[in-house]
């Protein structure tokens, strides 16, 4: 159970192993009001000229979606603010069929002032904050939101990552992300899994695979994964430094779950290259996601 306020253990855990688990975090109504905002979301934005610009599937030229698989689907942009979501690739989007393809969602961005719920979660949940005031410093930041959305029947896979590997801050002790299930997350269809402590050996090896930017697999020791099963409204805290997964979803149960990122606040948001600067292996060179590269991969 998410507590009112976290203990000094609970806290010294999250230093130890780089991530803390809730089973029972949000309330039934704000699973509901969330899991419901993105068919929301969907029926406004989705094929509306007006607000939403269409970008195409991963086969136009020169786009990511041509070099990576998890870049394929079609992208709604909206033409407002920078929320942006991009259906699960392979998957049709129709104008006549919003409420399937709000089951077909792979991505969402920038989503936590699209609503007043995700604002909430986001921004003003009191045990959220409380827990995150605790890990970072009570002058935290809000980083980014994003959700990862896994359709029943083929949802793809997130390969080992750290997101520190993707974002570009000065400095990698002091960002946090929230994770937290709408269904029911399990092993079949793609829950979290992590590698306990494997945030304290600090930036590893990434690299762009067919599917994603991913850890090298010699970086990765595939035995020390622990999965975190969640039931909806379940809720987990991790490093931004700790390695994590999530398998594709072959099952026939849907897995939406909301992601939400924070800076301490001697965390800043820097230019790339001087991010890059830093996330680097034992040659100082860099080891996190180099976009430059991707665009060369065929
Ligand atoms: O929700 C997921 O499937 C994975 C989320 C994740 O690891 C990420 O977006 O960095």
């Amino acid at each position: 159970m998410l507590p009112e306020r976290p203990d000094a253990a609970m806290i010294e855990r999250y230093r130890e192993d780089g991530y803390l688990a809730f089973a029972s975090a949000l309330t039934a109504e704000e699973v509901a009001e969330a899991s419901d905002g993105i068919n929301q979301l969907v029926r406004k934005y989705a094929f509306n000229d007006a607000l939403t610009e269409h970008v195409g599937g991963g086969d136009r030229e020169g786009s990511y979606g041509k070099a990576i698989k998890n870049g394929r689907g079609m992208l709604f942009k909206s033409r407002t603010s920078d929320f942006h979501f991009q259906v699960e690739g392979g998957y049709e989007a129709r104008a006549d069929r919003l409420d399937e393809l709000a089951d077909n969602i792979r991505k969402f961005q920038s989503y936590d002032m699209e609503l007043p719920i995700y604002d909430y979660l986001a921004h003003r949940h009191p045990k959220l904050r409380a827990l995150l005031g605790a890990v970072l410093g009570e002058d935290y930041a809000a980083y980014s939101s994003m959700a990862l959305c896994k359709p029943a029947g083929g949802g793809a896979e997130k390969p080992w990552h750290q997101d520190l590997a993707y974002f570009a801050v000065n400095r990698f002790d002091g960002v946090a992300g929230v994770w937290i299930a709408l269904d029911r997350a399990i092993v079949a269809n793609g829950c979290m899994h992590v590698i306990p402590g494997g945030h304290r050996r600090g930036p590893r090896k990434h690299e762009w695979s067919r599917v994603d930017c991913e850890i090298t697999t010699a970086e990765i020791d595939p035995a020390e994964a622990v999965a975190i099963e969640l039931p909806p409204g379940g809720v987990l805290l991790f490093d931004g430094l700790l390695p994590h997964e999530t398998p594709a979803n072959q099952s026939p149960l849907r897995r939406r779950a909301l992601q939400f990122h924070y800076r301490s606040a001697a965390t800043q948001v820097v230019p790339r290259e001087e991010y890059q600067k830093k996330f680097t292996g034992p040659e100082g060179i860099f080891i996190g996601c180099d976009y430059s590269k991707l665009a060369t991969k065929e």
